[in-house]
C-alpha cells in the first residue's frame, strides 16, 4: 500500500497543486506524514532554489511588487513560489484581502504556487513552517520563491533568515519609518528598493539610502539601490537582473550556503521549541510547587532530561 507520505511526494514531483497545499499543511500541524515527507524531498532542487524576502514598512509596495515580480519571473519561464506572510498586527491587517486580489491575477498559472502563513497564534518562531514550505515549493519544481512580509518586528526578521536574499521596499513619504529603521535597514537588507518612484522624494531618498549602502555595494561591485514603479511594472526587470547577479555572487562566493546553513540551525531552534514546549505545560500542571520560576524551570528540564527523576 501506498504511504500518505508517498502520495504526496509523487503529488509533488507532479507538481499537483493541491499536493503542495497538503504537504505544507501537514508540516504545519507536524503530522506523522511530514518527517516521512521532509525526509524525501529532492535536496538537489532545494539547494538550486533562488529565495527571495521581501520587507517593509505597510504601504511602501511590497504586495504591487512581489506581483509585478511574479509577472516578469513568468515571462522568463520560470516557476514561481510565494509565501505571504498574513500580517501579525491588527493594524494592517486589512491588506490581506488586496493581496489576494492581486494573487488572482496569476491563479489559474499552475506555475504561480501561492502559500498564506499566519504569524500570529503560533507556539514557536514562524520559521520552522515556512523553512519547511520553502523546500516543499522547491521540490515541486519552483525555482524562484518569494517571501513577503510586514515590517521588521522579529517575526518578519526570522523570515528575512529564511532568504537567501532580502529586499526592503521603501516608498518617499515613510520619512519617519526610515529613521526608525536605519539601522535595521543596514543589518537586513541587502537590497534597498525604492518603489512610486513616481513621487515626489524618490530621488532624495535613493541619495539618502545609497549613503548607507555605500560599503556594501564595495564589497560586491552590484548596485544594491534601485527604484521602481511596481504600479506600473516598472524597473522591474532591472530588479530581478541585479538580484540574480547578486545570487550568482552569494554562491561562487559560498555565502548561500553559509546564510542556508545558519538559517538550517535558526529553524531546529524553532523546531525545538515547539516540540518542547506542550511537554513543558504538561510537566508544568503535575508540577505545582511554589519555587521560584528559574529554579523550577532548571527542576522540569532535569525532570524531562531524565524522566526517572519523577518517582525518586
Ligand atoms: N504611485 C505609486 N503607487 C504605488 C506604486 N506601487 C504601489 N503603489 C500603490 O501603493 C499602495 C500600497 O501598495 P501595496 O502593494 O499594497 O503595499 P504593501 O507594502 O504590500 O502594503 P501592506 O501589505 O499593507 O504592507 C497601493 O494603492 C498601490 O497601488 C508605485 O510605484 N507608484
Ligand atoms: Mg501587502
Amino acid at each position: 500500500m501506498i504511504s500518505k507520505g508517498e502520495e504526496l511526494l509523487t503529488g509533488l514531483k507532479e507538481q499537483d497543486p493541491r499536493a503542495i497545499g497538503r504537504a505544507i499543511s501537514a508540516v504545519e500541524n507536524n503530522g506523522d506524514v511530514a518527517a516521512d515527507l521532509l525526509a524525501a524531498l529532492d535536496q538537489d532542487l532545494i539547494d538550486k532554489v533562488l529565495v527571495l524576502g521581501i520587507t517593509g514598512p505597510p504601504g511602501a509596495g511590497k504586495s504591487t511588487l512581489t506581483a509585478g515580480m511574479i509577472k516578469t519571473i513568468r515571462e522568463q519561464g520560470q516557476r514561481v513560489g510565494i509565501i505571504a506572510v498574513d500580517p501579525s498586527s491588527p493594524i494592517s491587517g486589512g491588506a490581506i484581502l488586496g493581496d489576494r486580489i492581486r494573487m488572482m491575477d496569476h491563479a489559474l498559472d499552475p506555475d504561480v504556487v501561492v502559500r498564506s502563513m499566519a504569524t500570529r497564534g503560533r507556539l514557536g518562531g514562524l520559521c520552522s513552517s515556512a523553512g519547511a514550505a520553502v523546500r516543499i515549493m522547491a521540490a515541486s519544481g519552483c525555482e524562484v520563491i518569494i517571501i513577503e512580509t510586514v515590517g521588521v518586528g522579529q517575526s518578519e526578521m526570522d523570515i528575512v533568515r529564511l532568504a537567501d536574499i532580502t529586499l526592503m521596499v521603501l516608498a518617499p513619504g515613510f520619512g519617519d519609518d526610515i529613521q526608525a529603521m536605519k539601522a535595521g535597514i543596514l543589518e537586513v537588507a541587502d537590497f534597498l528598493v525604492v518603489n512610486k518612484s513616481d513621487q515626489p522624494g524618490a530621488e532624495a531618498l535613493c541619495m539618502d539610502m545609497e549613503q548607507i549602502f555605500s560599503a556594501k555595494v564595495e564589497e560586491s561591485g552590484i548596485t544594491r539601490v534601485l527604484q521602481t514603479i511596481a504600479s506600473e511594472n516598472r524597473g522591474i526587470d532591472t530588479l530581478l537582473a541585479t538580484v540574480h547577479r547578486f545570487a550568482e555572487h552569494l554562491d561562487t562566493h559560498g555565502i548561500k550556503a553559509q546564510r542556508r546553513s545558519q538559517a538550517l540551525d535558526a529553524e531546529t531552534l524553532d523546531w525545538i521549541l515547539e516540540i518542547l514546549r506542550p511537554r513543558f505545560i504538561l510537566a508544568m500542571k503535575d508540577n505545582p510547587k511554589q519555587t521560584d520560576p528559574r529554579i523550577r524551570a532548571q527542576e522540569l528540564i532535569n525532570t524531562i532530561h531524565n524522566p526517572h527523576n519523577i518517582t525518586p
